[in-house]
């Protein structure tokens, strides 16, 4: 089977070239750490501003790479879903998320005039009960999917047209969900204390990714827990609370971080091949210099790649939330 991603990947490189237009300038330098706070924390104006920026992106017109998004959204959700075996299974899954965080943050800023905090998902807050987020009220994010396909019939997504299916093709769909509180309860705090006491990235990425002995952990708890589109892994940033909850898990990775500086600003691994058998993958020689890594390990020479949305940077460039890339803090 030729690989998708391979294809794509190719694609991608040749029309960069061919499109390589007036190149965005880097992330500025870091002079203003911005606040990421949990979502119930943003004020009234915030939440309400940070809704109509997201929805802001569904309503403008598509600009990237792939001729066939329609939408900015679209756009955005691209590259997560063109590389969606070379982000996840790997040591640049909590790199590749962190900057699609940024990148996300950049567009509802710069395209969209959002000016507020930047909300994450309080997990621990909720674990008792997914339904009862104030996430879900209609005036936010609306609430669990209905009828037959799952379809979110409340709140400001109510209408949201997705496209990308999980081999890069187009078909609309709507935005699915599926509440389940039993998933969620797998971030609980034993499950992060687990991880959070492995020393060494190597250990530590697969223990948020995967869970601890192989449970499902704190990544996958969050996505599970809402699930429908969220419970997708190539198709999950299709859903506005995605960034809420990688926003979460990248906390996690940071106060991970917190416990053993400066070695952790340098500490990467990790395998970073496709994963194996995957829908979109391969793990011919044509993947281990792809993103720079002179080998089939993760390094910090990582590049991240977003589809050209934004300039590529390197894992070096993400280790530090204080960096000029991410520039942010949790509170
Ligand atoms: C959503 O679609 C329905 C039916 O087409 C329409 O009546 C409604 O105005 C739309 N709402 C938004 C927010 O676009
Ligand atoms: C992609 O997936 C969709 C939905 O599963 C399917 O209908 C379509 O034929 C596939 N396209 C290709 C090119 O494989
Ligand atoms: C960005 O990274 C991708 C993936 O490694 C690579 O294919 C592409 O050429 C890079 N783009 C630039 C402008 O360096
Ligand atoms: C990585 O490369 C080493 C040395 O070439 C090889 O022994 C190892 O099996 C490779 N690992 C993977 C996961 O491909
Ligand atoms: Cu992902």
């Amino acid at each position: 089977m030729t690989s998708f991603l391979q294809h794509a990947v190719l694609c991608l490189t040749a029309s960069a070239a061919v499109l390589a237009a007036p190149a965005k300038q880097p992330a500025s330098v870091c002079t203003e750490i911005r606040h990421r706070v949990p979502w119930y924390d943003l004020t009234q104006e915030e939440k309400a501003s940070y809704i109509e920026a997201d929805l802001c992106l569904m309503n403008s017109p598509a600009k990237g790479l792939n001729p066939n998004a329609v939408t900015r959204w679209d756009d955005l959700q691209w590259p997560h879903v063109v590389q969606t075996a070379t982000v996840h299974g790997v040591g640049a899954f909590l790199p590749f998320h962190r900057y699609l965080l940024t990148v996300h943050e950049r567009l509802i800023k710069d395209e969209c005039g959002y000016s507020g905090r930047m909300p994450y998902w309080d997990e621990l807050h909720d674990i008792a009960d997914v339904t009862a987020s104030e996430l879900w009220k209609e005036e936010y994010f609306g609430g669990d999917g209905t009828g037959p396909d799952g379809c979110v019939e409340t709140g400001p997504f109510r209408n949201l047209t997705l496209r990308w299916v999980q081999n890069g093709s187009v078909e609309e769909h709507c935005l699915s969900r599926e509440f389940n509180t039993a998933y969620l309860q797998m971030t609980n705090q034993d499950n992060i204390d687990e991880c959070n006491a492995m020393q060494d990235y190597n250990d530590a990425w697969l223990c948020w990714f995967g869970g601890p002995h192989g449970s499902v952990g704190p990544h996958a708890a969050g996505h599970a827990a809402v699930g429908g589109v969220m419970g997708d892994a190539t198709l999950s940033p299709g859903d506005p609370v995605f960034y809420l909850h990688h926003a979460w898990l990248d906390k996690l990775w940071w106060e991970w971080q917190l416990r053993d500086l400066p070695k952790r600003y340098t500490d990467m691994a990790g395998p970073n091949l496709p994963i194996a058998g995957s829908v979109l993958g391969g793990q011919g020689p044509e993947f281990t210099n792809y993103f720079g890594d002179n080998g089939n390990v993760t390094t910090l020479n990582h590049r991240l790649y977003v589809t050209e949305l934004y300039p590529n940077v390197t894992i070096a460039d993400v280790m530090d939330l204080h960096g000029d890339v991410v520039c942010s803090e949790y509170y």
